[in-house]
């Protein structure tokens, strides 16, 4: 706790302050609570300035969600480059969940006011306060400063401003969550009106911020899932990416085992940056890399426990099967009914690979 501290002191040198967190790496640090303060007041006039859809250019790296885990983003900009050489499009949910979601989006709000042109955040659904207020953002935020109450209101001002959808170059659409039904044209997204405290009577928002992709799904259906938003099919991807003359959509929001997943052949990419977020499937980092021509490419990370965790996974699978299947197994003959549901299910992105957040 540093609220003690005397007055006068000298603004906020955000060069210095940046440099000490990317050579610092993984580690707490001791942030004045006044740092943060114009940090913030400083990120919301950055943010102001933003419509609700941005355009960004290529090539450029897509992080999907952090929740916290600074040494995730630690290991994001040692392998696909330094911040202030590169450029970064993150899509949200940085906080929560996670051990420093402090140091997540201290470091990425810096970044974001000291290069506006080259670094691009997104809003996600833990960038809503109803949100960062239970799952432990503001829990966070209270056990290390006394002030806590004026930063989490100060925090979810910035966040009520940040764009919730990206173009690339006009031709990859970007967002936390999905597409919408009430989608229907890129203005739609542009004339959304900020800030937005809450996305609950703006149907629009609330899907780019919570919808998701469903295998066997036709169009949109309701999410019942998360209990809000919708669910969409590969027709609805196709369907909306030619109402909309796009050639991608590019979202986060659900862990995927590999950190990326593809969905309606390939139109939709899920890319999930913080690894070992989902205990059963202990996944993998990913960040996804477009090039200038606009090809897509992935770095990957891999937990350092996940082939001996894969091996004990599978090994309780074996058990479990074998004691469902107590009698002789009919291995010519054909898979009973449940058996080949069982099957059909453990294809693509279904609820085994993947952790709803
Ligand atoms: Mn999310």
């Amino acid at each position: 706790m540093s609220e003690t501290a005397t007055f006068p002191r000298e603004p906020l040198k955000l060069s210095r302050f940046i440099k000490k967190h990317l050579i610092l790496g993984d580690v707490k640090i001791d942030y004045d609570y006044r740092d943060i303060f114009e940090l913030l007041d400083r990120a919301l006039v950055v943010f102001q300035k933003c419509p609700a859809l941005v355009d960004v250019p290529a090539p450029i790296n897509v992080c999907g969600d952090i929740h916290g885990q600074y040494r995730d983003l630690m290991w994001i900009f040692s392998a696909c480059g330094m911040p202030y050489k590169n450029r970064y499009l993150f899509l949200g949910d940085y906080v929560d969940r996670g051990p420093r979601s402090l140091e997540v989006i201290v470091l990425l709000l810096s970044l974001k006011v000291q290069f506006p042109k080259s670094i691009f955040l997104l809003r996600g659904n833990h960038e809503l306060k109803n949100i960062n207020k239970v799952y432990g953002f503001f829990k966070e935020l209270q056990s290390r400063f006394n002030c806590y109450l004026k930063l989490y209101d100060k925090f979810n001002e910035v966040f009520a401003e940040m764009p919730l959808a990206a173009t690339i170059r006009g031709k990859i659409l970007c967002m936390h969550g999905g597409l919408s039904p009430s989608l229907k044209k890129l203005d739609d997204i542009r004339q959304l009106k900020k800030p937005l405290v809450s996305v609950k009577e703006c149907p629009l928002a609330q899907d780019l911020l919570w919808s998701d992709p469903q295998p066997g799904v036709e169009g949109f259906k309701p999410n019942k899932v998360r209990a809000v938003s919708h669910v969409f099919g590969e027709d609805a991807v196709e369907a909306k990416l030619k109402q909309l003359d796009l050639g991608m959509v590019i979202r986060a929001h659900q862990a995927v085992e590999f950190g990326y997943a593809f969905f309606a052949k390939r139109r939709l990419i899920t890319v999930f940056s913080a690894s070992e977020y989902n205990s059963d499937l202990c996944n993998f980092a990913a960040v996804a890399q477009i090039d200038k021509e606009l090809q897509v490419s992935f770095t990957q990370f891999k937990p350092a426990g996940y082939d001996a965790h894969r091996r004990k996974m599978e090994k309780l699978r074996e058990r479990e099967y074998t004691q469902d299947n107590e009698g002789p197994l009919d291995l010519l003959g054909n898979l009973d009914s449940t058996q080949q549901e069982e099957l059909d299910d453990s294809s693509g992105m279904d609820d085994k690979t993947q952790e709803q957040d």
